[in-house]
């Protein structure tokens, strides 16, 4: 007789599996009473050389620097002068404002497509400031800020976001898929998890040819159930490769809440330590922390001690794109009452706390910061919004490979162009 069939099954449970729902639903009371918020300053900072498997606490604390009263306490104070921590200030306020302005303009039917980074403009403001100029960005849609932060003329946003004929992509991106080389700014890849391969191996790349650049790549928590992301983090930790990878965790993949990708049994951090790579747990909305981790991080690779993964535990206060209503999958104040609070105005808090601005100040920079912007988006809509003017057709067969293929001209040929 087969063992199996001695065995009593009659006990067993039935076999069933679980699907993870968020805490509050529409019309529910908000609830983040799963969320732990530890004390600013409470994490250690270790050497970068430390090796990976003394570090493995960090993934699980919270680094954290500005506290409730607007003080930068603990060892992760990046100790920033005024003059960088205005700048971080002016670029997240102009991503807010510009944010706001573009999202009506799609609501006027100026622009096909917008998305809003609204709750999440520390990220991309701190990193374009601690990272060097050359070393290259693998962005998310929602790190505007970087390009902020670095200057991109708004006129070049409004015309690509008008899809006009003076689009600097040519019509060849979505509206909000932005390409800078020149900022720092890789072509932003709609592939969500593809960003991840292409910044480790442009990191690759720049160690192989001897070079001091090093990249940085981006996915938002719901991208790391995708194999890209973990393809990637076994390349970058295999090679030791010069590259800071981090996973926005800003609660939401479109209507998915973080627990379908696995929030609910670890931390999004903690997944380095299966790849044998530190992993840092970062507050996301304070500018402070943001700053420090990935200065931390950026030293460990221009020095050869490899890649390091960062969690960034922010939330997405806006909806997904203009194409998502998240009034349909959560409470509708859930954005108001985030335990971490509004990066933009913990920033302005600070810089306040240390004498180095002002209420009026502040005023004074969003009445200027509107002007630029309002100046900038005359000027596009002069050239033309959605469908007034176009980038000519012929232009899409052009720099798509350095020396056209057959399929690439019999394609022209047929268009006529
Ligand atoms: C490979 C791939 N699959 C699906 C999509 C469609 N899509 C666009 S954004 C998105 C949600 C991504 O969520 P998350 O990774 O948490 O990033 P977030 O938008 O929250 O920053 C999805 C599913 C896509 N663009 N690419």
């Amino acid at each position: 007789m087969d063992h199996r069939a001695r065995r009593d099954k009659s006990n067993r449970p039935a076999l069933s599996f679980y699907v993870p729902e968020p805490p509050a639903r529409p019309g529910q009371p908000v609830d983040f009473s799963h969320i732990e918020v530890p004390e600013a300053g409470a994490v250690r900072c270790p050497d970068i050389s430390e090796p990976e498997r003394d570090m493995r606490d960090l993934p699980y604390g919270l680094i954290r620097v500005l506290d409730e009263k607007g003080r930068a306490v603990g060892p992760w104070d990046p100790r920033l002068d005024p003059d960088t921590l205005r700048a971080g200030l002016t670029a997240m306020l102009k991503t807010r404002l510009f944010d706001e302005r573009m999202f009506r303009a799609h609501r006027q039917g100026k622009t096909s497509f917008y998305m809003k980074s609204l709750g999440e403009e520390a990220i991309g403001a701190a990193q374009a400031l601690a990272l060097d100029l050359g070393d290259m960005n693998f962005p998310t849609y929602r790190m505007l800020s970087w390009l902020m932060a670095r200057n991109y003329p708004l006129i070049d946003l409004c015309n690509q976001i008008y899809s006009n004929e003076r689009d600097p992509l040519r019509g060849r991106q979505l509206p909000i898929l932005y390409s800078a080389r020149d900022y720092g700014f890789y072509s932003l890849s709609g592939n969500v998890g593809s960003r991840f391969g292409h910044a480790v191996g442009w990191a690759m790349a720049s160690a192989f040819k001897s070079d001091d650049k090093i990249a940085i790549g981006h996915v938002g928590d719901g991208t790391t159930a995708e194999g890209d992301f973990h393809e990637a983090l076994t390349f970058a930790a295999v090679y030791k490769a010069p590259v800071i990878l981090c996973v926005e965790n800003n609660q939401w993949a479109i209507s998915s809440f973080s627990g379908i990708a696995g929030a609910g049994e670890t931390t999004f951090a903690a997944k380095a330590i299966a790849y044998g790579i530190p992993g840092l747990r970062v507050d996301g909305n304070d500018f402070l922390a943001v700053y420090a981790a990935t200065l931390w991080a950026a030293d460990r690779a221009r020095t050869n001690h490899g890649p390091t993964l960062i969690e960034f535990f922010t939330y997405r206060a806006a909806g997904h794109s203009t194409s998502d209503d998240p009034t349909r999958y959560r409470p509708e104040d859930e954005a108001s009452k985030w335990p971490l609070g509004d990066p933009l105005e913990r920033l302005k808090a600070h810089l306040i706390a240390i004498g180095e601005w002002s209420d009026d100040q502040h005023e004074a920079l969003i009445a200027e910061l509107t002007a630029d912007i309002k100046a900038a988006v005359k000027q596009a809509e002069a050239i033309g919004t959605l469908g007034q003017s176009k980038p000519n057709p012929r232009e899409m067969f052009e720099d798509v490979f350095a020396h056209p293929d057959w399929r690439i001209r019999e394609q022209r040929r047929e268009a006529g162009v």
